[in-house]
């Protein structure tokens, strides 16, 4: 008897354009694209085993080692539901001798190697690390279906968990078509394209955040006049920017714009009917001492030496090149020392290099 069994992992994807706002709430369709570096690093990693038995009496998830129902009309339900039903589609239905292995149940346990919910990005990587390991356990891999086409799945279980399918530098597209087919994830550039650019995890908090960004984002659409401007005359042109400073590996730009993005994120999130505040007092001191870098820098006609931004948190994460990451690492820590293994209303720093 054949063993049915796929393990994947997958990492956690800091935007630096941000994905706030829902038009299709079921599906999981943006008001807005974005844009993300995925971490390769071991620091903040989900890694999923999915196996099919046909001794298996139903669909169960274990999520670092406590049983999680799967609920009917859940993400969890309708990613598993959807790999399954391409496995029929692009296999099994067009190939009769292949195992019919999406009749059977599956069992999958997940682990985070971090803090879950804490604004770390953790329903990112767990749904992408979910996707992947179907995905493989039913043997939907390239070239036969895309990381692209595997993130229209993920984008159903948490939206910002479809850019985690690639590596490198990731956008998620809108698409404008109602049933989500031209909603996903594309490759603007491997992270072996820009290979001395690192992210700097500075852990503020490890706490369990205060307003889910599922239910912030949702009272945002429905309140926020600001997020329309955001929407309409902000997004689409800081994407075209960021692709091209991506590209032409243009530092300068990319900072600015990531900055200016994050700034424009807090600000339709603390124009909100009641207002959400994720970012804290650490939060604005670290942005203050990167300003003031920056600023420095600046005058010397050196350009930008780093760049903030922050999620639906208060951890920031700072994007820095290779000449300037130990000065980064050392001005940040001196400014906020840190105790030894405790993050808690402390600082933790750990330094990711992207390739
Ligand atoms: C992002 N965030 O682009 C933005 C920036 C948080 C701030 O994507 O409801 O957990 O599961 O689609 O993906 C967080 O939103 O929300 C997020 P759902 P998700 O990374």
């Amino acid at each position: 008897m054949a063993l049915y069994e796929a393990t994947s992992s997958a990492p956690v994807n800091i935007a630096v354009i941000k994905y706030w706002g829902k038009r299709d709430t079921k599906l999981i369709l943006p008001t807005n694209s974005s844009l993300s570096v995925t971490l390769s690093q071991d620091h903040l990693r989900s890694t999923t085993t999915s196996r099919a038995d046909p001794s298996f009496e139903r669909d169960r998830l274990w999520l670092n080692g406590k049983e999680d129902e799967i609920k009917p009309g859940s993400r969890l339900e309708t990613c598993i539901r959807e790999v399954k039903k391409l496995r029929r589609e692009l296999i099994e239905e067009k190939d009769a001798s292949q195992p019919k292995i999406s009749q059977y149940y599956v069992h999958i346990a997940s682990y985070n190697n971090f803090p879950t919910a804490a604004g770390l990005a953790s329903s990112a990587s767990g749904f992408a690390a979910l996707v992947s390991s179907l995905a493989h356990l039913y043997n939907l891999t390239p070239p036969l279906v895309s990381p692209s086409v595997l993130s229209l799945i993920a984008r159903q279980g948490s939206g910002s968990a479809c850019r985690s399918l690639y590596g490198g530098f990731v956008a998620w597209n809108k698409g404008s078509s109602p049933d989500g087919s031209d909603s996903l994830a594309v490759e603007v550039a491997p992270a072996s394209h820009w290979p001395n650019m690192h992210a700097l995890i500075c852990v503020v908090s490890d706490d369990k955040k205060g307003t889910s960004s599922t239910s912030g984002m949702q009272r945002t659409v429905e309140t926020s006049t600001l997020l329309q401007h955001r929407i309409k005359h902000v997004v689409p042109e800081r994407m075209a920017l960021m692709e091209k400073a991506i590209q032409e590996r243009d530092f300068d730009t990319f900072a600015r714009v990531t900055m200016a993005d994050s700034n424009s994120f807090h600000a339709v999130a603390l124009d909100t009917e009641p207002p959400i505040f994720y970012m804290n007092d650490v939060s604005r001191a670290i942005i203050a001492v990167i300003v003031e870098l920056n600023r420095i820098s600046l005058e010397q006609g050196k350009g930008y030496r780093a760049a903030y931004t922050y999620d639906a948190g208060p951890n920031a994460v700072i994007y820095t090149l290779d000449k300037d990451i130990k000065d980064i690492i050392q001005l940040i820590v001196s400014f906020f020392p840190q105790k030894e293994g405790e993050f808690k209303d402390n600082l933790g720093v750990f330094g990711e290099q992207l390739a």
